[in-house]
């Protein structure tokens, strides 16, 4: 008989308090909703985000359904989303949680039938604006041919996946990333500072082989897995780059540290930036350790 861990049996062997495996567990069920929404929300709407982006009705369905849910949950006491302009209070919480959500990462790629996913971080001190290394807990959800949710409460990385009967059963156990030959860059080649040309270059003569989706939270799941380095650098007129440190950076770089990997601008561990906005974009290069160390040493010289 085979035995199946159960994300709510793996919650209980760990030393999160009740409320904290509650909000998890909530988390992980809308899944099933977001997914059947693909089905009814595919139309464009003409409306745009706080970056001046085409929402579509999937991003504002997924955004407002989450934020539901958390208000009526009661254990969140507030909630920044990329799809917010602002910090989102909920006045009748009962614990000092605090999430960011980026409720559906890769959107554009629904209508081509590609993975996309969920990103969540939670904090525990009451406070949204503070570094990713605060983070209590982190996870994505990820809508690829199976429904999977990474997660780490600071005890390991570890991979479910949903079964049919709408369980969570653990599909891998304590993922370490490895020193993979992956690599993917964002923006347009012409738009590259020269120093990340330089990176690219690097990884071109080391062998190393492009994979990039167009969806942050479906790339770095395979990141984690195979190893390497994902980059949305600094570009022509976007010194900060394309992704937002609260959103996308921050749970993903969170996870991607607890497996043994890095999150880096370049320069620094992006773990310990301290957000000025809601909105702060930061160039990210995300993956294996022992590339990225190197990258940084590229960068100083
Ligand atoms: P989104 O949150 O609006 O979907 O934007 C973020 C996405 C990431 O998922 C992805 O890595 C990146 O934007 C792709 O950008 P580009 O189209 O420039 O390659
Ligand atoms: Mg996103």
């Amino acid at each position: 008989m085979i035995i199946m861990t159960t994300l709510k049996e793996y919650l209980d062997s760990t030393g999160c308090e009740e409320p904290l495996k509650d909000l998890i567990e909530l988390i992980a069920k809308q899944a099933d909703p977001i997914r059947k929404a693909f089905i009814t929300n595919q139309s464009y709407v003409d409306t745009e985000n706080i970056y001046g982006e085409t929402q579509i009705a999937l991003d504002k369905w997924s955004d407002a359904h989450l934020l539901k849910v958390l208000e009526r949950s009661n254990l969140v006491k507030a909630a920044a989303s990329e799809e917010q302009p602002d910090i989102v209070k909920f006045p009748n919480a009962k614990t000092d949680y605090t999430v960011t959500l980026d409720p559906l990462d890769g959107s554009s790629l629904v209508q081509v039938n590609l993975a996309v996913g969920t990103i969540i971080g939670i904090y525990d001190n009451g406070k949204i604006m503070q570094e990713g290394e605060n983070l209590r807990a982190a996870m994505y959800l990820l809508y690829g041919p199976m429904t999977i949710l990474t997660l780490t409460v600071k005890e390991g990385v570890h991979i479910f996946a949903l079964n049919d009967e709408k369980e969570y059963v653990l599909m891998e156990k304590n993922v370490r990333i490895p020193e993979g030959k992956l690599y993917a860059s964002g923006a347009l080649k012409k738009d590259w500072t020269a120093k990340h040309r330089e990176v690219i270059d690097h990884l071109e003569k080391e062998g190393y082989k492009l994979r990039y989706s167009g969806s942050f939270v479906a790339d770095v799941h395979q990141y984690l897995k195979y190893g390497g380095v994902f980059s949305y650098p600094a570009f022509k007129g976007h010194k900060n780059g394309k992704l937002r440190l609260l959103f996308e950076a921050n749970p993903l770089g969170f996870i991607v540290t607890e497996a043994g990997g890095r999150i880096s601008d370049g320069r620094r561990d992006i773990l310990t930036i301290m957000p000025e906005k809601i909105d702060h974009r930061v160039p990210i290069y995300i993956g294996s350790k022992g590339i990225i160390r190197r990258i940084e040493e590229m960068f100083k010289d």
